[in-house]
């Protein structure tokens, strides 16, 4: 669609996971989303391709392969976007690749506009799983013959201070290895997966145009809705805030940068299975209009929002003041061939196997998932914890200054992303780090208190594995989360040591710090199809008793202060090669292809008899459902 010269600012804004861009935190990322003044048109599709194979990985800068097109600097091959580059052909060192890879293709931004200048930096990004955008408004010139050529230089080498932390080791034994050869050490359990992982989008607003829009719903005040907005190179502005119910009927109405948003007979957002209509959500309309000496400008931008609210005692989770339980899973961005990229056909379908189960909820382990899987959950009633990369803090100077930086930037970056989505009721700042170490203490306590500063209105959480001996986040955060795995990795093939071991668990957590707690993993791995009885370890049979065994004790502790439990996994998953893992972690109770293994539905009994017995699950969805 042309655009009238001089209206147009064109962004390009990448949903991934990726490097070199600049994200200034102090603007906006409202996901992109077409109006009568937006246009939001997707790169996505088969992007020339290479790996920089030179020793030190640079020849791509040394030679500036942006500068020209890329299948004239060498060969090229097809690449999808979105998708990880690692599973798409048959070459094992493009798998194991570390280093830059570079992604190219041509775009015709708008017919009859100008086309980009090509071969300039537009911007950079250090990090994963978080967008970042570049405004090329400037970068645009009049040459409508041109389609526009945009180069990403992606990087998967992971450093002691990136999120998740890395390592690279040198080989200099010559008896050993070859020359220059070099391996990157992990501290996480999943396959380090690369490439352009998400959407890459460019749209357009007006010059002047709506950057942020913040919304919250603050503990036990119902139906109330306080909003902030933030606009750019609007000198002056006229605003109008239209709050409105799925019907399209305003609710409510303002004409201020901010304030409160009261609506009648509201309509909240409610849980899967805790409401006859959960996932209800209104639209916030905001529209701007500007003026220069040069021209007039209106902007319009629709956000979605759920009214509800969440708050948390010593023993309960409450969501819209009754108390949540947390039956539901612990999920990875994960498939075949198509790694970690982003494909709508495996969403909806994970979507529908959570409600199958009767899951209320997942915990994004371990690192930010894609935002069309957040409008998911706000849209279905999935409540989410929402977890940032820091998973695998193990080696202390991955608790220096500069790692403590990153990581709250890292968290400014998740919050600002994810603020508005009602789906979201905690913030996780870690994973399982090496918590007995000293510096633990400060730097969590910082972590945590910077990320209860950005969003006051959302409990946060630290996940620690089972020994709460070592724990240094829980003293700070509203709930305490809690991995263990006994009769596997403690004590393996004592099935009949859960009970106890799980019971001490709980009570000395409990004892220690009188916050309510989740059991944020447990499980087992099965390799699908195999069995005995008496059961064994990897079985069919072993998952089943490993699951039966601690919902027994689940049973006891949340008439306590247990409110929740999140298997691990929902699905088998690629990991690293390693003499623990059969082509992956078989821990999930869907194969990787999301089949049921026999533990989905030992699941699946106790998640809608849990759902059944809060009391507030509506006559009309009672189990047996409609599956
Ligand atoms: C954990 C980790 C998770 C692993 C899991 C396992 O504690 O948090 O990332 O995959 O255990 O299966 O070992």
């Amino acid at each position: 669609m042309a655009r009238p010269e001089g209206l147009g600012v064109f962004r390009l804004s990448c949903l991934f996971a990726v490097f070199e861009a600049a994200c200034l935190l102090d603007t906006g990322m409202l996901f992109p989303r077409e109006s009568s003044s937006r246009e939001v048109k997707e790169l996505n599709g088969v992007w020339n391709f290479r790996a920089d194979r030179s020793p030190n990985r640079n020849r791509g800068f040394e030679r500036a392969w942006y500068k020209r097109r890329l299948a004239e600097t060498g060969p090229v091959i097809d690449m999808p976007v979105p998708a990880s580059y690692n599973d798409i052909t048959q070459d094992p060192t493009l798998r194991d690749f570390i280093g830059w890879v570079w992604y190219e293709r041509e775009a015709v931004v708008w017919k009859n506009t100008s086309s980009w200048v090509n071969g300039v930096k537009v911007t950079e990004h250090k990090g994963g799983h978080l967008p970042f955008e570049a405004e090329i408004g400037a970068l645009l010139r009049k040459d409508p013959t041109q389609p526009c050529r945009i180069t990403i230089a992606v990087n998967n080498t992971l450093s002691l201070d990136t999120l998740p932390p890395g390592s690279i080791q040198h080989m200099s034994d010559k008896t050993k290895y070859p020359d220059g050869y070099f391996v990157q050490s992990i501290f996480f359990d999943f396959f380090n997966y690369a490439g352009i992982h998400r959407s890459v989008l460019l749209y357009t607003t007006p010059k002047a145009y709506v950057d942020d829009i913040t919304v919250c719903c603050f503990p036990f005040i119902s139906g109330l809705v306080q909003y902030k907005l933030s606009v750019r190179d609007a000198v002056s502005a006229t605003i109008s805030v239209t709050l409105m119910d799925k019907g399209g009927h305003c609710v409510a109405s303002s004409s201020e940068l901010s304030g409160d948003l009261k609506v009648k007979d509201v309509n909240l957002w409610w849980p899967y299975l805790m409401h006859e209509n959960p996932g209800y959500l209104y639209s916030l309309e905001v529209r701007l209009k500007a003026a220069d000496e040069k021209s007039a400008y209106e902007d319009v931008y629709t956000l979605p929002v759920g009214i509800r609210t969440v708050n948390v005692t010593s023993t309960q989770f409450l969501i819209n003041n009754k108390p949540f339980y947390f039956h539901g899973v612990n999920k990875h961005e994960d498939s075949d061939i198509r790694g970690k990229g982003f494909d709508w056909p495996l969403i909806v379908k994970d979507f529908n196997l959570l409600k199958w189960l009767g899951a209320n909820s997942f915990r994004t382990s371990h690192y930010p998932y894609a935002e069309e899987i957040m409008q998911m959950c706000d849209r279905h009633g999935i409540v989410v914890i929402d977890e940032c990369p820091g998973v695998g803090i193990k080696d202390i100077r991955s608790f220096g200054n500069a790692s403590l930086t990153n990581h709250l930037v890292v968290m400014d970056e998740l919050v600002r992303r994810d603020k508005n989505h009602p789906s979201v009721v905690m913030w996780s700042v870690a994973n399982e780090p090496a918590a007995e170490m000293p510096p633990a203490d400060f730097y969590f306590k910082t972590v945590i208190q910077h990320t209860k500063a950005l969003d006051p209105t959302r409990p946060v959480t630290f996940v620690s594995d089972s020994n709460y001996a070592r724990d240094k986040g829980a003293p700070y955060v509203d709930v305490i989360c809690v991995n263990s795995y006994f009769s596997w990795y403690h004590d393996p093939g004592h099935l009949e040591l859960i009970p106890l071991q799980l019971n001490t668990q709980f009570e000395n957590w409990y004892r220690k710090y009188q916050k309510p707690i989740i059991q944020s993993e447990y499980g087992a791995d099965t390799v699908p199809g195999l069995h005995s009885d008496p059961p064994v370890m990897f079985t069919e049979e072993y998952q089943n008793i490993v699951l039966k065994n601690y919902h027994k004790v689940f049973d006891e502790k949340k008439k306590q202060y247990v409110i929740g439990e999140l298997i691990w996994n929902f699905a088998d998953f690629m990991t690293s090669q390693g003499v623990l893992r059969v082509v992956g972690n078989k821990k999930g109770v869907f194969t990787r292809q999301r089949q049921p293994k026999a533990a989905a539905f030992i699941l699946k009994e106790r998640y809608w008899r849990l759902a059944n017995e809060t009391g507030i699950l509506p006559p009309w969805t009672k189990y047996p459902c409609s599956f």
